[in-house]
């Protein structure tokens, strides 16, 4: 009896996951033009491998149970990898502890299988409670960057408290993506340190980082938006000072804190970047994302920057574990300029949007900037009707 439950549980799910594996993804119309989402997420945690999830011994296993249960599959790293599309995917299991899988795809939109095992990333002498959001960057220095968020819990709190947490930025290097190198966590004066991002190149002979220095683990406190330093040494990483690259801003979409996402892109015109925003809402807080575009000697300095979100949660996208949340640590540029933009919605699975590097730089140089004011949002409204009329009267 029980055999028979075996294996057709198993037959239909081993059919039902490959079907989802395998499924064709639809690019929508875009009335934006900027940039094309895609009808199916493309990694969710079903996408999970049933090896990860499933005894396959009947003795052992005579109801075909799932053994271990996984959450959620979301905040992805990216990179171009041999001619694959790969995403250093954050796993959540029913645990709650995150770890990273490599999910590779032929076509960077569907497809996406998993690796045969997760990545094993080696300890530090502080073992890591749980680690997050891996920003994949390809250094000139020959290796493979992954630095991703360390929690663990804050020996300061309180007896009772259960929650606080100190989250800083860990550094791990490949050149393979399945052997990893743990280097020591980056040491900075901040309290605190997420959404940290390698900068794939050196400068006057420094590493340098995009930071996000913060004084609690929620609250950003005095830290004042997303920062940029240097590092003498990527084998003992301390950046001793950060200056601010784009400020967190009273009534903007990034009001209460941001942080940068994947390592930037290079384009004649400088470097285009990809941030999150958070806004607090009387719903909770609102994560979106917003591109800006830097310097390309100076990637600190701010040259572009238009107003308002660039991807917000949309429909089904808004709701999940952690709900209106739109968040993005990775995208991949083709050599053609066809740039694949890896977002998650609502701490539970990615979704990927097309753009190219032409449309996301027009994008950033001719949106109008956010003036931070209603009566000059009218006024850069009426600039563009004044400027249509006058257009379509010739
Ligand atoms: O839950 C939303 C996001 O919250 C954090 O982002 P930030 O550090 O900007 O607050 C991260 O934990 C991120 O993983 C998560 O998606």
């Amino acid at each position: 009896m029980s055999s028979d439950l075996f294996s057709e549980r198993k037959l239909l799910i081993e059919k039902e996951h490959e079907a989802l594996i395998t499924r064709k993804n639809e690019k929508l119309f875009s009335t934006n033009g900027v940039y094309n989402r895609y009808k199916n997420p493309i990694v969710t945690r079903n996408h999970v491998p049933l090896e990860w999830r499933f005894d396959f011994n009947p003795t052992t296993n005579p109801y075909f149970m799932e053994r271990i249960g996984f959450n959620a599959a979301f905040n992805a790293g990216a990179m171009k990898w041999n001619g694959k599309y790969l995403l250093a995917v954050r796993v959540e299991g029913n645990d709650r502890k995150s770890f990273f899988a490599i999910a590779e795809s032929p076509n960077g939109i569907d497809n996406f299988r998993f690796w045969e095992r997760p990545i094993t990333l080696p300890q530090t002498s502080e073992p890591d409670t749980n680690v997050y959001d891996m920003r994949l960057t390809k250094h000139d220095d020959g290796y493979i960057y992954g630095v991703f968020c360390t929690e663990r819990k804050d020996p300061n709190a309180p007896a009772g408290d259960t929650s606080s947490a100190v989250a800083a930025a860990g550094i791990a290097r490949t050149k393979d993506l399945i052997n990893w190198e743990r280097l020591p966590d980056l040491v900075s004066t901040a309290g605190q340190q997420r959404n940290v991002v390698l900068f794939p190149h050196l400068i006057n002979g420094k590493y340098a980082f995009y930071t996000r220095p913060q004084d609690g683990f929620i609250d950003t406190g005095k830290g004042g938006g997303i920062g940029f330093g240097f590092a003498d040494d990527i084998t003992k990483a301390v950046v001793k000072e950060e200056v601010i690259v784009d400020p967190k801003t009273y009534h903007t979409i990034y009001e209460v804190k941001n942080g940068m996402g994947p390592a930037p892109i290079r384009t004649d015109k400088g470097w285009l970047q990809l941030a999150h925003g958070v806004r607090n809402t009387a719903a909770g807080l609102r994560y979106t994302l917003y591109m800006f575009m830097t310097d390309l000697e100076k990637p600190w300095v701010v040259t572009h920057k238009p107003h308002g979100h660039f991807i917000a949660p949309l429909g089904d996208e808004r709701v999940g574990d952690v709900s209106n949340v739109a968040f993005a640590n990775g995208w991949i540029c083709d050599e053609d300029g066809k740039v694949f933009i890896y977002y998650a919605s609502s701490d539970t699975r990615m979704h990927v949007a097309t753009s190219t590097i032409d449309q996301l730089v027009d994008y950033c140089i001719n949106s109008p900037q956010d003036k931070l004011r209603s009566a000059a949002s009218v006024q850069t409204i009426n600039e563009l009707v004044d400027k249509n009329k006058a257009y379509l009267a010739k």
